[in-house]
């Protein structure tokens, strides 16, 4: 899908596809309008808003929940093929289950789509991007497999209510940062520290509630409905930082653990989860007095359900660690950490955004892209986000102009290789409720005043770049837009 053009620069085909990104709680607000029930979001921020760094929340965030029209217009501004947004369960669901369907949620939705439908641009809708419904977070959360049903149930309405217009559905954003942030380090609600073990236990509950609804979709909705189902997946590049043994097998393992632990499962020829993380949580399990490993276990007909259950790799990248062997003295036991036994830290001398994680290593996505070609016997992957934070929200926004021209490059670099990359999607629409970080971080394409009580939207000099680049498909380092300063080389 890339080719080259004037000379020796590379260009992106015809059937690239480009969209923007955004999910419920970040953008919509409207948190208790129109019989919306309560989210671990909303739970959250109102009983500990010191977890929130400024101590805010998504009460009304962007107040996307009042905007369809004139959001739907700035994203026919940017010329976009697509608009990935996420549905929020406790809007469908107020109790959490199936119980009551909330017409007012199904409505809000439906407005979306029609709207989105009616100028040409295609709904991408994630099912889950964080937003569990409390009530199932008081019965344990994900690391309660029941939580499978009650998911599937979820997804059934979903496809009903949704599938004759959606065709392109993503049932989880991120399982790494769904299990480990949210049960093992407490990063993310409900913020639980049960490290080495909540994670886990949650691991297994979302895979076989991701393949029961691919299942699902395959025996009721896909022969009428004809649509794709898959999951978004986060994924850093890691690579060792000395040519050491140790160093090698530590940046392996990173991705193992960290990749390998959702994809391995789903896009490997021989599924289950990786083999070295198997061994390894056994094994530290056992040291640690553990009766059995910390690591559930899928029965055989789990492994063959879970195998091939996604149509493509949706793939979240932002940065790239460089890692070495976690020195023994330095592991806390349990932790997801001594079992991978990876120090990864930022690369040395790289540029950090406004997020303390975010450093600029372009080639990371080219060589993360080749990793899973090779692991994974060359998917189809849809890069559902990719973007760069920072804290002044300037509109003369080059750090980020620069971050988009670098590693769309590569992406094309990638492409070259052999990769089957088919989509990009900038992350994010506009700035919003960055979780933890409340509204410190900025990743959006426009600026959004939070100040004001209508929270009006600004195209920053990226969102131009941006439709730039979608309509002349290629990446032009040198183009200013009108009303903008030029860009320091
Ligand atoms: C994503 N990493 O999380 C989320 O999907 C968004 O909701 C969020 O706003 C955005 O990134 C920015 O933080 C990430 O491993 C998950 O580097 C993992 C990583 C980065 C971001």
């Amino acid at each position: 899908l890339a080719y080259f053009c004037k000379g020796q620069q590379l260009s992106f085909d015809s059937n690239f596809r480009f969209g923007v990104a955004t999910a419920s709680y970040q953008v919509e607000g409207a948190w208790n309008i129109d019989g919306k029930g309560e989210s671990i979001w909303d739970h959250l921020t109102h009983t500990q808003s010191s977890y929130i760094v400024d101590g805010s929340n998504g009460d009304i965030a962007c107040d996307a929940y009042h905007k369809t029209a004139e959001d739907v217009q700035r994203l026919v501004d940017l010329g976009v093929d697509f608009y990935r947004f996420s549905i929020s369960w406790p809007r469908i669901f107020p109790s959490g289950h199936r119980n009551y369907i909330n017409q007012a949620g199904i409505d809000y939705y439906n407005g979306l789509i029609d709207e989105l439908l009616a100028h040409n641009i295609t709904p991408m809708v994630t099912m889950y991007h964080w937003d569990l419904p409390q009530s199932l977070q008081e019965i344990g959360g994900w690391p309660n497999p029941l939580l499978v049903n009650y998911f599937v149930d979820y997804a059934d309405v979903l496809f009903s209510s949704f599938g004759d217009r959606v065709k392109e559905w993503i049932t989880f954003n991120e399982p790494v940062q769904v299990c480990s942030d949210a049960y093992s380090t407490g990063g993310l609600a409900p913020a639980y520290t049960q490290d080495g073990i909540g994670g886990y236990l949650c691991s297994y509950t979302l895979l076989m509630a991701h393949a029961r609804t691919y299942e699902l979709y395959n025996n009721n909705y896909r022969d009428t409905q004809n649509g794709r189902v898959g999951i978004t997946l986060s994924a850093s590049w890691g690579y060792p930082a000395s040519n050491s043994d140790e160093d090698v097998e530590a940046a392996e393992n990173f991705l193992q653990f960290k990749v390998g632990w959702f994809a391995h499962p789903i896009f490997s020829s021989t599924g289950d989860f990786p083999t070295v993380m198997k061994e390894r949580i056994a094994q530290l399990s056992q040291e640690e007095g553990f009766p059995r490993s910390r690591l559930p276990s899928f029965t055989d007909e789990e492994v063959a359900l879970l195998k091939g259950s996604s149509d493509f790799f949706g793939l979240n990248h932002y940065t790239t660690n460089e890692c070495s062997v976690l020195p023994e003295e330095d592991a806390i036991r349990p932790s997801q950490q001594a079992d991978h036994g990876a120090l990864c830290v930022q690369p040395p001398g790289t540029e950090v955004g406004g997020s303390d994680w975010l450093y600029v290593v372009p080639e990371g996505i080219r060589n993360l892209l080749n990793w899973i070609r090779t692991e994974y016997d060359n998917p189809e992957v849809m890069i559902t986000e990719n973007g760069f934070s920072d804290r002044d929200g300037d509109l003369n926004d080059c750090r980020r102009i620069n971050y988009f021209n670098e590693y769309l490059q590569n992406v094309l670099e990638a492409i070259e290789d052999g990769c089957n990359v088919t989509t990009y999607t900038a992350w994010s629409f506009m700035d919003n409720f960055e979780w933890m970080k409340g509204y410190s971080e900025k990743f959006g394409l426009y600026y959004v005043d939070f100040n004001d009580d209508d929270r009006p939207r600004t195209p920053k000099m990226s969102a131009y770049v941006f439709k730039n680049i979608i309509q002349t498909r290629v990446i032009d380092t040198t183009y200013t837009p009108d009303g903008f300063e030029v860009c320091a080389a």
